[in-house]
């Protein structure tokens, strides 16, 4: 018990700052009171999930959605508030200029663009101290005929080229894919080996990142998970959750046994040691659950599959493995699935001295009804659409 105590304390899950702002379907974007109007008040929020679950320290940026004048000055204010900056994520999609895609794009003017602020991406990495660039590319065609696939990933391999040689030491880029939406018909990044063969092709800085929400419906994720991990090139982890597509609910929300299944091929493979480098990332939108208790609450979910995860009785489970014993071998990993662990995580709470119902504890600190009566005026940020 102790050592996964000491596990789960270390564990950190960054939380995303588009998730404090508004957000919404291509129907209606809700406003909701108290959203931050800026990033520095994303931040605030986002300094209050980790207060209340002690695991949550780092935020990712979105650029531009989080332009500032000063990302130093973010970055400190960042510092002051007890958590730090996490994966800038780059957005080449919302720009006219890429209604035929970006890096992919047909014109050699929108892909220099494009490419371009994938370095001032690179930038502010070195400005806030950051780590990881993820890339995500909408890139792909509606109709067939629509573009030349092929020449289109000898686009994405330049453009990828260039982003790769421009990191620094201490630097990564995460490759994300995304099987449709934005693109209908062929989508340039559709899938993890697509994201793969590029990443290996350029070194070990790049590391493919996956977002929970982008495969088809009855993909095997953890399979996915394991098998990058064993290759040393998942370098993290969007978590939402989905029912049908891209839902971007709530991690655990859909399926708590599929976030049990993935996280034990994390453990399995080593993925939570700080030197395997995988990040936890939530990539998630509250359209209609308040922002900060929904980040609490998928962080909470992340941290008892985790829990769950390292409950499997490894040893158990290779033995009736060895033996070939189907029956045992499920009874094992379902037990792990089957236990409450929600008494020890209270526990692990207290010992970091916080309170054990982070969802409590945020009701009753009166912070809401702070941002609620002071964030008045000035415009509310939201995610851009
Ligand atoms: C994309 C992708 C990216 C995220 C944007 C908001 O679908 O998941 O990771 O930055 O959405
Ligand atoms: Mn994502």
């Amino acid at each position: 018990m102790t050592d996964i105590k000491a596990v789960l304390r270390a564990q950190h899950i960054e939380t995303p700052s588009w998730a404090y702002g508004n957000s919404g379907t291509r129907f209606k974007v809700f406003a909701q009171q108290g959203v931050p109007r800026d990033p520095y008040e994303k931040l605030a929020d986002a300094a209050q999930v980790h207060a209340h679950t002690g695991i949550a320290p780092t935020v990712a940026l979105h650029i531009p959605w989080d332009k500032v004048d000063d990302y130093a000055d973010l970055a400190r204010h960042a510092r002051e508030l007890g958590v730090g900056i996490g994966a800038i994520n780059s957005n080449v999609f919302q720009d006219d200029d890429y209604m035929l895609g970006s890096v992919t794009h047909p014109d050699a003017r929108v892909r220099r663009k494009a490419t371009d602020h994938l370095l001032e991406c690179v930038d502010i990495m070195d400005a806030t101290g950051s780590g990881t660039l993820k890339l995500w590319f909408s890139d792909g065609i509606n109709y067939p005929g629509q573009d030349d696939i092929r020449a289109r990933q000898d686009r994405l391999t330049d453009a990828l080229a260039e982003v790769y040689d421009r990191l620094g030491d201490g630097q990564r880029f995460l490759l994300e894919y995304k099987l449709f939406e934005p693109a209908f018909y062929a989508t340039d990044v559709p899938d993890w080996g697509t994201a793969y063969a590029h990443c290996v092709k350029l070194g070990p800085k790049a590391q493919v990142v996956v977002d929970t929400g982008h495969h088809a419906p009855g993909t095997n994720i953890e399979f996915i998970v394991a098998f990058l991990l064993r290759e040393g090139r998942l370098g993290g982890f969007d978590f939402n959750s989905r029912f049908y597509a891209d839902d971007d609910l709530m991690v655990g929300a859909a399926d708590p046994f599929q976030l049990f299944r993935i996280m034990y091929e994390v453990v399995r493979g080593g993925g939570l040691d700080p030197e395997a480098g995988v990040a936890f990332m939530l990539d998630q939108c509250h359209n209609i659950e308040p922002k900060i208790p929904g980040q609490i609450r998928s962080v909470m979910n992340v941290q008892e599959a985790t829990a769950k995860a390292l409950l499997v009785d490894r040893d158990a489970l290779a033995a009736a493995q060895a033996a070939g014993d189907v029956l045992g071998a499920n009874a094992v990993f379902m037990d792990a699935f089957n236990t409450d662990v929600r008494p020890l995580l209270a526990e692990l709470r207290e010992e970091m001295g916080l309170a054990p119902d982070p969802m409590a504890a945020y009701a009753e600190s009166g912070y809401f009804e702070k941002i609620a009566a002071g964030r008045v005026g000035g415009e509310q940020a939201g995610w851009g659409a």
